[in-house]
């Protein structure tokens, strides 16, 4: 823990971009960088990097304390049948005012509802999410998020930043030759530039980091690959993204960081550094397959990512489909 406290007296942005920054490192996307990945888009090729919101994701198994989507369909195909035929008449006030609808010409719709942890799949972590010692980034007090919601670093807030910049894929995988990375071995600050210098590109300020493990991958492989430990990013990694300047991460494992523990006393070491100390939002759960095949075939890892979060007020997370334009 004293090489963790000292990591983390090292990479706090607390106070870089003012007492009320609510943004954290996704304040180095500037308009430049904006131009920046715009020239990204060279071929017109678009790959959605979200998972699947069902019940058959990753929830139960990865994490115990959520679960997956339940999806509800609230009025479906049946519906205009059971007015004729029954529901017509017993007063129930939705059934009345669809039956209506109805009644007055062809016109049907079907409506559903989904419940689920926003961390369910394909997300983002905002930096309300984690918390150390009572206090969140930038030094708001760990009160500031109560049951009604998260009063500073909401995801809600960081809606202006798009969150759209230059990505750049590192495929670990593939460099070391494995469907998906051996989760007994951390990937390590070394390994990610050995990653990037192989594959030829470089890492800039403001850059969106992309990692692939291939564990979303192994996951859809077999039922026993289901409950796979993910391999994932050292904790020594936040201080070396924190040095490039590096925007944001996300990766296709459960955590971004390793599974197993690196640093006694310390849960999730590298959620600590980033969303507390660095004021930089993690990616969890993106489905990188398809990207990553095509960067291997043209030899062309950066692109223009666009990751908009839901705008859900005061939520400490959030779903979503991010895109990759090349
Ligand atoms: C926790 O499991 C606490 O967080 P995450 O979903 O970000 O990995």
């Amino acid at each position: 823990m004293h090489e963790f406290r000292r990591v983390a007296d090292r990479v706090r942005n607390w106070g870089r971009w003012g007492d009320d920054d609510e943004l954290g490192t996704l304040n180095f996307i500037t308009a430049a960088k904006l131009v920046e990945a715009a020239a990204c888009v060279r071929a017109g090729k678009l790959f959605p990097l979200g998972a699947d919101f069902d019940a058959q994701g990753p929830q139960g198994l990865a994490a115990p304390f959520r679960g997956n989507p339940i999806h509800l369909m609230t009025i479906d195909g049946g519906d205009a049948a059971a007015y004729a035929e029954t529901v017509r008449g017993w007063g129930h006030e939705a059934a009345e005012f669809i039956g209506r609808v109805f009644d007055s010409g062809p016109m049907r719709f079907n409506d559903d509802y989904v419940i689920m942890p926003l961390q369910a799949a394909t997300q983002w972590d905002a930096l309300a999410h984690v918390y150390y010692e009572d206090k969140l980034y930038n030094g708001y007090p760990a009160s500031a998020v109560t049951s009604f919601g998260a009063t500073r670093c909401s995801i809600d807030k960081v809606d202006v930043k798009g969150i759209t910049s230059r990505g750049v894929l590192l495929d670990v995988a593939r460099h070391r030759g494995a469907d998906f990375a051996d989760p007994a071995d951390p990937i390590t600050p070394s390994e990610l530039e050995a990653v990037a210098s192989g594959q030829g590109v470089d890492i800039r300020s403001g850059d969106v980091l992309v990692v692939r493990t291939g564990w979303y991958g192994g996951f859809h492989q077999t039922p026993r690959n289901r409950a796979m430990v993910a391999a994932g990013l050292s904790w020594t990694c936040a201080e070396w993204m924190h040095g490039l300047e590096v925007a944001a991460v996300a990766a296709d494992n459960v955590a971004v960081e390793h599974g197993a523990p690196e640093v006694d006393g310390a849960f999730l070491p590298m959620h600590m550094l980033c969303l507390r100390d660095m004021g930089m939002m993690l990616g969890e759960l993106w489905d990188v397959d398809a990207l990553a095949a095509d960067c291997a075939d043209d030899g062309v890892y950066e692109f223009q990512l666009t990751a908009p979060p839901l705008r859900v007020t005061g939520a400490v997370g959030t779903p979503l489909n991010p895109i990759a334009l090349k």
